[in-house]
């Protein structure tokens, strides 16, 4: 899953693909080497401010459009917490909603989900992004996140969402310390009996920074791809990432590896 954020304060590309032409050529170039396309509107980093619907909308509706107009066919998701941007994302062109919140913040997501016949990625985050990170405490990471991702799938099912169009995602670096994104990591292989898709977005994130005593993160991806091969080993099976070219080529020598 290629990441393209069309916002200016993205932590990593805020800014580069604000312009529609910008967020295209973009899209052209990592193409080849992706099978989802995720589209934003709204920063969800650390600290980060909420944006107003119509003012989402108008960042990526055009963006959807023009991939579309351009002949780009792959399932493209709407990273969104908001059931109205995912309803006109879908109408626009886009196949699968990103929930970040996993209906949390609006409920009213599942319903376009069903009513679209969408898939959705249902993300583990604790609390809001505005103040997720400053304090995160668990008992037992591994387990909450697992409970929290059983009971979603459960309320998105009553809601008649099927069990085949779920993708769930623990949600590395929302409301987490360095120690529960390694933990989540290490033991993801926990989530894989939950019966959906793992997603994992482990790029260019800040605990990748400290690890490596690096503070810019588009200079975080060798981290990147040692978390990304980890995390195929261990079972995900969508990675959500930035450098789509440098991460094609893990999967191919992960999968391989895996599958002798
Ligand atoms: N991470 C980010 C955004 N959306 N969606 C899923 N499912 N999983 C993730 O880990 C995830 C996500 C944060 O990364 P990015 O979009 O690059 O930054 P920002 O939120 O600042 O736009």
């Amino acid at each position: 899953m290629g990441v393209i954020n069309v916002t200016p304060d993205s932590f990593s590309d805020g800014g580069q693909f604000q312009t529609v032409s910008s967020a295209l050529r973009h899209a052209q170039s990592i193409a080849p080497y992706c099978d989802i396309l995720d589209i934003g509107g709204e920063s969800t980093r650390p600290g980060a401010q909420p944006v107003a619907p119509a003012e989402e909308l108008d960042r990526v509706l055009p963006v959807i459009r023009a991939l579309r107009e351009h002949g780009i066919t792959l399932p493209i998701s709407i990273d969104t917490t908001k059931a109205q941007v995912a309803e006109m994302a879908l109408k626009a062109g886009a196949n699968i909603i990103n929930d970040v919140s996993a209906g949390r913040f609006e409920p009213d997501i599942f319903r376009v989900a069903r009513d679209y016949g969408a898939s959705i990625v249902l993300m583990h985050m604790q609390g809001q992004p505005r103040t997720m990170q400053i304090n995160p405490q668990y008992k037992d990471v591994v387990q909450e996140v697992k409970q929290f991702l059983q009971s979603a799938i459960e309320i998105a099912m009553a809601c008649g969402v099927n069990k085949e169009a779920i993708a769930i995602d623990p949600g590395i670096g929302f409301g987490k310390t360095l120690e529960h994104n390694l933990l989540l990591l290490r033991h993801l292989s926990q989530l894989t009996s939950l019966g959906c898709p793992l997603l994992v977005g482990v790029s260019r994130k800040s605990f990748i920074g400290t690890l490596c005593d690096q503070p810019d993160p588009q200079q975080r991806v060798w981290g990147t791809t040692a978390a990304c091969a980890v995390a195929i080993m261990h079972g995900a099976h969508i990675l959500r990432v930035h450098d789509a070219r440098a991460i094609y080529d893990v999967c191919k020598v992960v999968d391989a590896i895996q599958q002798v």
